[in-house]
């Protein structure tokens, strides 16, 4: 039987998955498309022929029509949405962040130890991306020795309005906290921050620097520039004692003219990570089909981690002090 997902949120992300789920996922339905805009879910709905369009994210949830949730609503919605799925004891796929607290995450935690098995998957797409599925590879094989520092660079071409500083930490540089620690196998031990003073910049255009270290001792650093105006581009560098690992984006094609050459950027995050919330997906709809999570994916574990190091990173720029990182003891479910 195919597997009735529901979309719910229809921002930039919450169509692209709905895209992704009739074009890429042979074995599901988008049976409904959820916005609080029914404008917005219509124009969605029909533009990937949806079966059903809807207002009431909660409703959508509780209807027998509905076997599977994939939440892209805003950020502080996310846990309660999940929580509800949860309960209706449908599995899900969450946007990152899980939510915007650790309390919040801890009750989506507990959720699920409520219910006694594993039902949430959290959309850290970078997890399933082949470039850093390559560094994990080359870490683990040995080739560049024990790994001891990543450098990153999170690059989106403008902000949103009203996007901050501290949205760059919880809403961009989540991805980095979450994949560094995959990549690495380690928790965050501290975090600072910083914000360069050079030009003049609202909070809107500023830029965020952060510095972790692990417990397993690496050192990470984060530049996340949310105005670089360019192009989308995200870089890494793992540093082993034996030598480096570059993150290689795919890029189809090279311009040479006139003594010059000429490569093009995305406008955005989806074509860079296209084939990554491709495999992503479909690792969910395994998940779905047969309630085995995938080793990969991120957890509902992961997510609280995640949302731990940006709470503690909002906290270091806004203190301007080093926090350190403490997690609870990881349940048993995880
Ligand atoms: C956005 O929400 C995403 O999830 C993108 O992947 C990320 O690159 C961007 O910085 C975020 O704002």
């Amino acid at each position: 039987m195919s597997n009735r997902v529901a979309v719910i949120g229809t921002g930039i992300m919450g169509a692209d998955h709905a895209r992704i789920v009739v074009e890429d996922l042979p074995g599901a339905v988008l049976q409904v498309v959820c916005d609080v805009s029914g404008e917005r879910a219509r124009a969605v709905a029909e533009e990937c022929g949806a079966v059903d369009v809807a207002t009431d994210p909660f409703a959508v949830i509780a209807r027998s029509d509905v076997d599977a949730v994939l939440i892209a609503s805003p950020d502080d919605t996310h846990a309660k949405l999940s929580i509800a799925a949860i309960q209706a004891d449908k599995p899900v796929l969450c946007e990152k962040p899980l939510a915007l607290t650790t309390s919040d995450c801890l009750n989506v935690i507990q959720a699920e130890k409520n219910a006694g098995r594993r039902m949430i998957q959290v959309g850290f797409m970078r997890r399933f991306d082949p470039s850093y599925t390559k560094m994990k590879a080359d870490i683990e094989s040995g080739v560049v020795g024990q790994p001891i520092m990543m450098h990153n660079f999170h690059r989106n071409v403008k902000a949103p309005a009203g996007f901050t500083g501290s949205m760059s930490i919880t809403n961009s540089a989540s991805h980095e906290f979450d994949v560094a620690r995959f990549v690495l196998n380690t928790e965050y031990s501290t975090i600072s921050a910083f914000q360069p003073e050079i030009i003049e910049s609202d909070q809107c255009t500023a830029q965020v620097f952060l510095v972790l270290e692990t417990t397993a001792r690496h050192l990470v650093n984060v530049e996340v520039n949310n105005n670089a105006t360019y192009g989308y581009d995200v870089r890494s560098e793992l540093v082993g004692e034996k030598g480096s690992v570059f993150l290689n984006a795919p890029n189809h094609g090279r311009i040479n003219t006139a003594l010059t050459a000429i490569e093009h950027y995305p406008a955005d995050w989806r074509p860079r990570f296209a084939e990554a919330y491709r495999l992503q997906n479909k690792s969910w709809l395994e998940f779905v089909d047969t309630g085995e999570p995938s080793p990969i994916a991120a957890s509902a574990w992961d997510g609280y981690c995640a949302t731990a190091v940006a709470e503690a990173g909002v906290k270091a720029l806004t203190e301007g002090r080093k926090i350190a990182i403490d997690l609870v003891e990881k349940p048993s479910l995880y």
